[in-house]
């Protein structure tokens, strides 16, 4: 798989037509207000994950760029990149990215398909680290680090599959995951509530540690709102970017035989539950975690190194980003 560095993707045509929010408003504006927030996609091939990020797009969420109508067919994703919106809510402007990768399971042999994710991964922590320990800091650092990672699971009705536990095992150790089931409409509502239990035995049974995580619950208040959001984990989510017409009324869905699913309907799917929480309820802790908890992790690492090495921290911020490779495999 190939993935490309944050500049290339910046400079790269954005394949889904989708207008970047930096094109609009221009990057300084957003980074001085210091709302910013990348989620990522993550999943075997063919799971529905492009086509979740555009219905995120498209969903409830009051923008500010716009999306021009474009009716091209998603494609497979080949390359990591990403989807830049601004997008407002509750008065606050934010820069909303979506950082697409492309699908496992092509291979005859998968091993190691996580590792283009978790170099991605710490090459933000690293790059983020590096403008810390910039003698002229930026007031601002500007922030590409990954607060969320959505990994998808297939609804196969069975178990957890251990490719899945692997990856998740070690993406659960330097990123928060909310793990979903894809396309979720191909279950019936019994196949779909035994397959969630059976996925969070598993998760907990490999010792998998996904957002939100217990103990980093603040409060009773905190603990009681996330206990229902750990019960009703993974979300079974569907995906479009198709407007139908429901009782006179636009509505995104799948049109099928039998009817509409309609994909921000919560009696049909969990997509607005999962986008809730990450773009309204928890996106503030997602950042929180991710700053105190996941990038304080990578930042005492590579400082404890670099004193084993003999480097002091100015040595650091001059290496050449050599680490990222290293990093990666410490995490296996
Ligand atoms: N039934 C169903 N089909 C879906 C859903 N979401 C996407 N699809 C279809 O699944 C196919 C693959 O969708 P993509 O969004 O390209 O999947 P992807 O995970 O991005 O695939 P890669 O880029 O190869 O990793 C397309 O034909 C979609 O229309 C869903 O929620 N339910
Ligand atoms: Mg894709």
């Amino acid at each position: 798989m190939g993935v490309l560095t944050t500049e290339e993707q910046g400079n790269r045509p954005n394949t889904q037509g989708i207008i970047k929010g930096s094109d609009l408003f221009g990057y300084v504006g957003i980074e001085a207000a210091g709302f910013e927030f990348n989620i990522m996609v993550v999943g075997q091939s063919g799971l529905g994950k492009s086509t979740l990020v555009n219905t995120l797009f498209k969903s409830k969420v009051s923008r500010k760029s716009c999306t021009p109508n474009y009716e091209e067919k998603i494609s497979k994703t080949v390359h990591l990149q990403s989807v830049s919106h601004i997008i407002e809510e509750k008065g606050v402007k934010m820069r909303l990215t979506v950082i697409d990768t492309p699908g496992f399971g092509d291979q005859i042999n998968n091993e190691n398909c996580w590792e283009p994710i978790v170099k991605y991964i710490n090459e933000q922590y690293e790059k983020y680290l590096k403008e810390e320990l910039h003698v002229n800091r930026k007031r601002r650092i500007p922030d590409t680090r990954v607060h969320c990672c959505v990994y998808f699971l297939p609804a196969t009705g069975h178990w957890l599959r251990p490719i899945d536990v692997e990856f998740m095992k070690r993406l659960g150790n330097i990123v928060s995951i909310v793990p979903v089931i894809a396309k979720a409409d191909t279950l019936t509502m019994e196949e779909r509530l035994e397959f969630k239990q059976r996925i969070r035995q598993g998760l907990q049974a490999n010792g998998i540690r996904v957002y939100p995580q217990k103990e980093y619950d603040e409060d009773a208040e905190e603990r009681i709102l996330n206990d229902r959001i750990r019960e009703s984990i993974p979300f079974a989510v569907v995906g479009t970017d198709k407007e139908h017409q429901v009782n006179g009324n636009k509505v995104l869905g799948r049109k099928t035989k039998w009817g509409i699913i309609e994909v921000e309907n919560v009696a049909h799917c969990e997509f607005a539950h999962l986008r809730d929480l990450l773009i309204r309820s928890h996106l503030q802790d997602l950042k929180d975690v991710t700053h105190n908890i996941h990038y304080e992790t990578y930042r005492v690492r590579r400082l404890n190194e670099s004193n084993a090495n003999g480097l002091g921290l100015s040595a650091l911020s001059l290496e050449n980003g050599t680490a990222e490779k290293s990093e990666a495999e410490s995490q296996l």
